[in-house]
């Protein structure tokens, strides 16, 4: 029997994504000069999908196919859209309506996407005459309009009267949430609805690279529960996390579709394929559409979710057939990731408002205690300091002064301190609750060296004069879908086995990490510093005066 081995992960990380020259066979894409239509690079199912093949459109003007009035509607389109922040959804007119109203796109909070892109309904006639009706998503990369054509389902135009409803409530329904994870309980089930998928859930990344975490989820019967699983790190590598923060959806339709390559292979301008980075037919890694086998998975969809810009999880859904969307639909679960981004972000603000007004009551306690002090009595532990911040232990630190022997720095960050305090900026919170791994420690031998997992500190000048306060560690139970330490194996045969879920569960304990601390903390922590500045340099003054 073979063993399994190591998988090198570093493959992974490196692979450039956006650059594999290939399509979801699903559709095709053309890509033409804005200036004079002509066509640079196309997919080749041109044939199959669009009858023309695709060496007879390369270098000629696209408006060949398409004819010239329909031209000048993507020209249209992209000029509605350009200055827009991100992608933004041009609706296709309903059969009969002749001009595609260019409805308003989305720019708060929308990724920055590659370009600007809309949505077109245009038909083709084919030699003998037929008429078929085309869904033409149009999006700007480099110097290139970029068209991608997917055959218009045969359940006729849509009707934007018909989805509103549903969709308002399903955002409704968002809005009534009270916390994070109940937004995201009403969102996955909206986005199941919405969709047809069979198992759908709200993954939250723990750190930009981090692994992530289940935090809520809909799934048909038969489906093993996710809910609480923990996913390794590297399932979801970060170049794909780039690129899923400038684009709010990707939609894989079918993990055994065979890639259409691209006509030219590589452009001659830059020796490379084109850009994929905003295509929605964009041809999928074969490492995720083998993980996506290895998890019993025929296709699969996922909305970004963005806090300040920064990717934070992912809608996932998975489908037991293969699915593709209808545009309209993407544009709905686009709109789905927007609103809960932005509702997500509203929960956080409140929670961190609510937690910041019960720190000032204890901030205004704490400064009267002190204003009320002698001058002298500043050198010494500060009462009600690291209850403050909840935390294990806290020291206002005069850097020109041997430390008193009550003073309770741990051992293992006086060195630290004094090494960061010469860099960090003087009033700005430094805070990790991760310190061992900053040092490369194992989280024993910090433990051993006194170095506690929790810090936050803030110098108030040069010379050493700090404010700190420490936190000891805080082991975090989890419950992995996957050993995060071997995420991939490689089988007897070379086959790589990446199972996941509750048959694999892997239960481990991080060490090495205190709790973290909330923005709100760090806030206050800021606001002590700013008072105590004022006092330090009042008191300083009057010792002065007195030494005078
Ligand atoms: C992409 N990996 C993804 C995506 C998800 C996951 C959601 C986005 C694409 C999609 O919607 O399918 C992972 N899916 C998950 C996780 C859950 C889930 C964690 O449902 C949990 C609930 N992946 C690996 C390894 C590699 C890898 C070892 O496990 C590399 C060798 C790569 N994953 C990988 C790549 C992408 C990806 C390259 C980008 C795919 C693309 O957009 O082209």
């Amino acid at each position: 029997a073979g063993v399994s081995q190591e998988f090198d992960l570093s493959q992974c990380v490196r692979e450039p994504i956006h650059l594999l020259g290939g399509v979801q066979s699903y559709g095709a894409l053309i890509a033409a000069r804005p200036h004079d239509a002509v066509v640079d690079t196309v997919s080749r199912n041109t044939d199959e999908l669009l009858g023309r093949e695709a060496a007879e459109l390369v270098g000629r003007p696209v408006t060949e196919l398409i004819g010239e009035d329909q031209w000048a509607l993507v020209l249209e389109s992209v000029e509605a859209a350009a200055g827009l922040e991100g992608p933004a959804v041009v609706s296709a007119p309903a059969s009969g309506d002749s001009a595609a109203a260019p409805a308003s796109g989305v720019s708060a909070a929308a990724p920055g996407g590659p370009a600007a892109s809309g949505v077109l309904a245009l038909s083709l006639e084919s030699e003998d005459g037929r008429v078929r009706p085309f869904d033409v998503t149009v999006h700007r990369v480099a110097e290139l309009l970029v068209l991608e054509f997917e055959p218009r389902a045969a359940d006729g135009p849509f009707v934007f009267q018909n989805f509103y409803p549903r969709v308002r409530r399903a955002l409704h329904r968002l809005q009534g949430a009270a916390d994070v994870t109940e937004c995201c309980a009403a969102a996955v089930r909206e986005v199941q609805a919405l969709t047809g998928y069979d198992r759908v859930v709200a993954y939250r990344f723990d750190g930009a690279d981090g692994p992530g975490q289940v935090i809520a989820e809909a799934r048909n019967e038969g489906r093993e529960p996710w809910l609480g699983l923990w996913f390794p790190a590297s399932d979801i590598p970060p170049q794909a996390r780039r690129l899923y923060a400038r684009n709010w959806i990707r939609v894989i339709g079918d993990v055994d579709d065979a890639t259409v390559g691209l006509l030219p292979e590589l452009r001659e301008g830059t020796g490379e394929p084109l850009d994929l980075s905003g295509s929605i037919l964009r041809t999928v890694s074969g490492y995720h559409l083998e993980y996506l086998r290895n998890i019993g998975v025929a296709s699969s969809m996922s909305v970004s979710l963005l806090h300040d810009g920064e990717l934070w999880g992912l809608i996932a859904c998975h489908g037991d057939e293969p699915k593709r969307l209808t545009p309209e639909v993407r544009a709905a679960c686009e709109f789905f990731g927007i609103a809960l981004s932005l509702q997500l972000a509203a929960v956080a603000e409140r929670e961190q408002a609510d937690e910041l007004s019960g720190y000032r009551r204890a901030l205004a306690t704490l400064l009267a205690r002190l204003s009320a002090q002698a001058p002298e009595a500043l050198a010494e532990p500060v009462p009600g300091l690291a209850e403050l911040l909840h935390a294990d232990g806290a020291v206002l630190l005069r850097g020109a002064e041997t430390p008193t022997p009550g003073d309770p720095l741990p051992a293992g960050l006086r060195g630290l301190l004094e090494r960061l305090a010469d860099t960090a900026p003087v009033g700005e919170v430094w805070s990790s609750d991760r310190v061992p791994e900053l040092l490369g420690l194992e989280p024993a031998d910090a433990q051993a060296q006194g170095v506690p997992p929790g810090l936050l500190f803030l110098p108030f000048n040069r010379d050493g004069d700090l404010l700190a306060w420490w936190r000891h560690e805080l082991p975090a139970p989890r419950e992995w879908a996957a050993d995060p330490a071997r995420p991939v194996r490689t089988g007897p045969s070379g086959e790589r086995l990446t199972p996941r879920g509750s048959s694999a569960v892997h239960r481990a304990t991080v060490r090495g990490r205190s709790a973290p601390w909330t923005p709100a903390q760090r806030v206050v922590a800021g606001e002590l510093w700013r008072e105590m500045s004022g006092l330090l340099s009042g008191r300083l003054a009057a010792r002065n005066a007195e030494l005078a």
